[in-house]
């Protein structure tokens, strides 16, 4: 059976392994010793950047055609994983690289993409600009408005809960040009963060993920010229959706890295600490918790992976079930992650609940993986919608 080729979609590719080893190795060096300092400061984790940037791991996504590896999402995924699994913070920095460029490369023009993607690729910045204060999971509902003069557009209005927000070069920003169309009215365009009027009005105070800024952005008769625009004026709604198709996978993937590395710390402890003088890794309880952990991290990852491979294909029209995957992926593996993370608390005991240990950290980062790029309220709504139809 070993020779049927059929078995090889479910072997991990040689060179994905190997991107693993090195992405591992970076993390473990260069961004894990600075992890608790950026949670405890709530400061930018400038270090990871460098480290990204310098060994080109900041947006391995980007086409190679502009100046990037071209690689695919699930190498993608492993980096984001990589990262997570020794500071959640650090990898929104390859995760939101993808998310603001990602309409660009599915929707953009060669121009468009020619001016962004290789400054990307190069250590700048993206960010994805589409909720409002008013407009989370009802994105539709947007009040930001862009208006055609001459061939330039008129920005005005403001995005709420931006992730890397005032860090990012450019942003993908989505706004109203016609308010009779309703979602078909929407349009999606490029701003960069020396564009005139646009600014960062205010940044959140967060319970974890503390080293991303998660910013509030405004739009004060921001003029960029008519060739900032992805895609036909109209398609942007549908250009956001499809991007998120293509980016929940990766959250799954922040997920699966933040579960993987409170299962390693909970593995390790519960093997060193004694209590009624055996390693408490002896007891059955442990065991099975520790089982149940691995196992449903090893499930999220199958199916983030799968959801990745899918997303790699349905880059071409008509990829019919990537909503559902990707969605399932990102829903299914926050949860996990949420879950391993509470019991790696629970595994330390008194421990676990301070900041001596990072689990208490991953715990906190866990939970935005269940309310950004779309609710797992939302994703499931996404999902059912498939299911049924
Ligand atoms: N890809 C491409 N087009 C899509 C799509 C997808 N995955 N899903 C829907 N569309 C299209 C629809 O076909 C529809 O087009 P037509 O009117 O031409 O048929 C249009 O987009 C509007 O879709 P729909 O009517 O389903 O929109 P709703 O307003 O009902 O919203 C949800 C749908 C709730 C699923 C959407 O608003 C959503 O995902 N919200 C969460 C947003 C989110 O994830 N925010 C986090 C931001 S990143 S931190």
């Amino acid at each position: 059976m070993s020779g049927n080729p059929d078995f090889d979609l479910y072997r991990p590719a040689e060179e994905h392994e190997e991107l693993r080893a090195a992405i591992r190795s970076l993390a473990e060096k260069e961004i894990e010793p600075h992890a608790a300092d950026v949670d405890e400061q709530e400061r930018f984790p400038q270090e990871a950047l460098d480290a990204l940037n310098a060994s080109g791991f900041n947006a391995v996504h980007v086409p190679e055609e502009y100046d990037g590896q071209g690689a695919d999402s699930v190498a993608a995924c492993i980096v984001i994983e990589e990262v997570a699994r020794v500071c959640g913070s650090s990898s929104l920095i390859p995760a939101v690289n993808k998310l603001g460029t990602m309409g660009l490369i599915l929707a953009g023009d060669d121009a468009l993409k020619k001016q962004v993607l290789p400054e990307i690729a190069g250590g700048k910045m993206a960010s994805y600009a589409l909720s409002e204060r008013e407009a989370g999971s009802d994105a539709a509902a947007m009040r930001t408005r862009a208006k055609a003069d001459g061939d330039d557009w008129i920005l005005n209005g403001s995005k709420a809960w931006i992730t890397n927000g005032g860090k990012s070069t450019w942003y993908t920003v989505m706004a109203v040009t016609d308010p009779e169309k309703g979602a078909s009215g929407i349009s999606a365009f490029m701003v960069n963060a020396a564009d005139e009027g646009f600014g960062v009005s205010k940044t959140e105070k967060k319970l974890g993920i503390k080293g991303s800024p998660t910013a509030e952005l405004y739009f004060e008769n921001v003029r960029i010229p008519g060739d900032r625009i992805i895609g036909e004026p109209g398609s942007g709604f549908k250009t956001a959706l499809q991007t998120l198709d293509h980016t929940r996978p990766t959250i799954g993937a922040q997920a699966v890295g933040i579960a993987q590395g409170a299962l390693d710390a909970a593995i390790a402890y519960t093997q060193e600490r004694k209590q009624f003088g055996r390693a408490i890794s002896d007891f059955q309880n442990t065991q099975f918790m520790l089982a149940d952990m691995a196992m449903k991290v090893e499930a999220a990852r199958l199916m983030v992976y799968t959801a990745a491979a899918n997303a790699e294909r349905g880059i071409a029209p008509g990829g019919q079930k990537l909503g559902f995957l990707a969605a399932a992926s990102k829903t299914f593996a926050s949860d996990v992650a949420m879950e391993v993370t509470t019991n790696a608390v629970q595994l330390f005991g008194g421990a676990g609940y301070t900041r001596d240990f990072p689990v208490e950290r991953m715990m906190r980062d866990a939970k935005i993986t269940q309310i950004y790029e779309g609710t797992n309220q939302v994703c499931r709504m996404v999902m059912a919608r498939q299911v049924l139809s």
